[in-house]
C-alpha cells in the first residue's frame, strides 16, 4: 500500500502541516464544489487553449503552462486565498521568515503523449543554495480534471523530503497523486516529485499555486504578472501576498524616481495603493527590532 495520505476537506491546518512536515505531501479530497470547478474552468480555459507547449523535457513538449492567474481569474484568486491552504502555508513557512509570498500561479495541462517529467525537488529553483534545515516552499496542485496514473497524475516520493539532497528515488518508491477533480495535492519544496506521463486520450489539468519565504526571489515575478494597475483592485491581503508589502524591516521599500525632495526617499509598497505607509510601522518594527536586539546581545542592557 502507498504512503501518500488522503485527508478530508475539514482537516485542520495543524494536522495538514504535520503530515506535510513528515511525508512531504498529502492529498486533500473534495475541497472544491462542482460549481466552483466549472467557474474555474470557464475562466482559465480560454488562456490554456491559447498556450503553446513547453520548450524542453522539463517544461514538457506536450504540456502547456499558463500563468498570471491572479490577474486573470477571480476563481484562481479564491484558490490562492483559500483559508486552509494559506493558513497552512503560513504555519509551515513562518519558522523561517516574517512574511510569506506567492511564488507561482500556473495551470499545468499535461496532454496525451507527454512523457514523465524528470523527478526533482522544487527548491532547486533557488539553485541548491538554501541550507537543508530551511523549508523554503509550500505547494499545491489543484485537480481541475481527475488525476489518474494513466493521464499524468503527479509522481510523488513520500518521505523523500527527509532524505539528503543527493539521494535519488528508485522506481518502486514512486507513487501517483491520483485524485478526483476538486481535490488538491499539497507538497513541500523538498519532496521528490514530477509530472506523470499521459498515456490516456484526454488532458490532465491542474493548477499549481505555490508559496515561498518572503525573502526569496519569486518563480513567477508577481510585480510583472500582476502589476499595480491590476493589483489595486484586490484586497490588501492578496496584494501583500503578491509582494506589495515589506518582506521584513528593510526588505522591499522603494524610492520614487522623482525630482530632488519631491517625495520621501523610502516608501513601503502599500503606499502606491493607499497613500499610507501600511503595516511597515508598528508590527514589523516591533518583531524585527526585538530579534535584532537579541542578536546584538542587548537584552541585558
Ligand atoms: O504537473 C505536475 O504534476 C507537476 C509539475 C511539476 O512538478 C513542475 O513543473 O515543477
Ligand atoms: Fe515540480
Amino acid at each position: 500500500m502507498g504512503q501518500l495520505k488522503y485527508l478530508p476537506a475539514n482537516v485542520s491546518k495543524q494536522a495538514l502541516c504535520e503530515v506535510i512536515a513528515n511525508d512531504g505531501a498529502a492529498i486533500i479530497e473534495g475541497v472544491l464544489e462542482a460549481d466552483s470547478l466549472s467557474a474555474l474552468k470557464s475562466e482559465i480555459m480560454p488562456y490554456v487553449d491559447a498556450t503553446d507547449v513547453g520548450r524542453d523535457d522539463f517544461t514538457g513538449r506536450h504540456t502547456t503552462r499558463t500563468g498570471a492567474l491572479v490577474a486573470r481569474s477571480a476563481a484562481c484568486r479564491e484558490l490562492v486565498m483559500n483559508d486552509l491552504i494559506l493558513g497552512a502555508a503560513r504555519q509551515f513557512l513562518t519558522p523561517y521568515c516574517e512574511r510569506i509570498q506567492l511564488h507561482l500561479t500556473q495551470v499545468i495541462r499535461i496532454m496525451p503523449g507527454q512523457e514523465k517529467q524528470p523527478l526533482h525537488r522544487d527548491r532547486l529553483a533557488w539553485g541548491g543554495f538554501i541550507p537543508e534545515t530551511i523549508e523554503p516552499q509550500f505547494n499545491t496542485i489543484w485537480a481541475v480534471s481527475d488525476f489518474t496514473q494513466e493521464n499524468g497524475a503527479t509522481q510523488i516520493v513520500p518521505r523523500s523530503n527527509k532524505w539528503p539532497s543527493d539521494r535519488k528515488a528508485s522506481s518502486k518508491q514512486i507513487e501517483y497523486a491520483e485524485m478526483a477533480a476538486g481535490s488538491v495535492l499539497v507538497y513541500s519544496g523538498s519532496v521528490i516529485h514530477g509530472g506523470g506521463a499521459n498515456v490516456s486520450g484526454k488532458d490532465r489539468i491542474g493548477i499549481n499555486n505555490t508559496y515561498a519565504l518572503g525573502w526569496l526571489r519569486q518563480e513567477e515575478n508577481q510585480y510583472l504578472s500582476c502589476p499595480p494597475s491590476i493589483a489595486k483592485h484586490f484586497t490588501p491581503e492578496l496584494r501583500d501576498l503578491l509582494g506589495y508589502t515589506m518582506g521584513s524591516y528593510a526588505l522591499g521599500y522603494f524610492t520614487p524616481p522623482t525630482g530632488p525632495g519631491e517625495n520621501p526617499e523610502v516608501i513601503p509598497p502599500e503606499f502606491i495603493f493607499t497613500g499610507k505607509a501600511g503595516s511597515w510601522g508598528a508590527d514589523l518594527y516591533e518583531s524585527v527590532s526585538e530579534r535584532v536586539r537579541e542578536q546584538m546581545g542587548e537584552e541585558a542592557g
